[in-house]
């Protein structure tokens, strides 16, 4: 079977020791990083959120699937990640409060990470305190991840907290994630929205002095 195809599966069906083998596999057949994150692995995880929304699959299925991806996603970071350049700027990457997914964020991250960046992983469920003592150590731009329509909010009391600390102006801060939209991040007043790791990329570039 294609590898691509292979990796797809492996990830829906939360095989996580057979993954690595395929990413390989997908690399050796000549199939790009950009190729195999979007049509193995971003791809599966549509489906595998497709499964959960129409009562196919559950929680333990989700977490199964993610774990799978997270092991694909170490083996695909020294392709994605290019190490050795200059750092362009440091950038904070976090999951609002509240939220614990950390697959976007981390794939944010790894971007960033390959296009020189330096990074500060703040993790997820991260309160606002966390946020601004992170921007009183000095970043650039902090980027901001919520995958629940329940912790977008959170997004607008972090901007707050960091504005109330009187710390706006020294940091750039931009979102992202499944719900949120540039209207979202205009009205909250964000700095700017990336619909993807790649946009996050280009959009941090924009954003730097
Ligand atoms: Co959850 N979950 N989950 N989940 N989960 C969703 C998000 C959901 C849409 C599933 C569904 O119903 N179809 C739904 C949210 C519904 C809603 O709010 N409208 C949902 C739910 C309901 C929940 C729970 C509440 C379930 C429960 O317990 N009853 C619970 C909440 C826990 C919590 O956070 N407090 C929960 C738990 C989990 C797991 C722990 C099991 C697991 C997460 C594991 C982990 O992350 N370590 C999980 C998973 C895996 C998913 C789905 C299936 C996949 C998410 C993912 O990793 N996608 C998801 C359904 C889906 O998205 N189709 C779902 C792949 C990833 C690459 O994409 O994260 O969107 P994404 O990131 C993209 C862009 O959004 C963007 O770039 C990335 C790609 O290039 N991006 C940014 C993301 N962050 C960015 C930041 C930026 C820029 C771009 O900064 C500038």
């Amino acid at each position: 079977m294609d590898p691509i195809q292979n990796i797809y599966e492996a990830v829906v069906g939360g095989k996580n020791e057979e993954v690595s083998a395929f990413v390989q596999a997908g690399l050796d057949a000549g199939y790009t990083p950009a190729d195999i994150l979007q049509k193995g692995f971003i791809s599966a995880m549509a489906e595998v959120g497709r499964l959960y929304e129409e009562g196919i699959s559950f929680v333990p299925e989700m977490m199964v699937s993610a774990r799978a991806m997270k092991v694909g996603l170490e083996i695909l970071k020294p392709f994605l990640a290019d190490s050795g350049v200059e750092s362009a700027g440091k950038v904070a990457v976090g999951t609002v409060q509240g939220d614990l997914h950390d697959i976007g964020k981390n794939l944010v991250a790894m971007m960033l990470e390959g296009a020189g960046f330096e990074i500060v992983d703040l993790g997820t469920d991260v309160p606002p305190e966390k946020l601004i003592a992170s921007v009183r150590e000095g970043v650039d731009v902090l980027a901001l991840s919520s995958l629940l329509t329940t912790t977008m909010p959170n997004m607008a009391t972090s901007i707050k907290a960091i504005k109330d600390a009187g710390l706006r102006d020294r940091v750039k801060i931009i979102i992202g994630g499944a719900p949120i939209t540039v209207e979202y991040a205009n009205q909250i007043g964000a700095d700017g929205y990336a619909q993807d790791a790649s946009q996050a990329v280009n959009l941090t570039k924009s954003l730097m002095p």
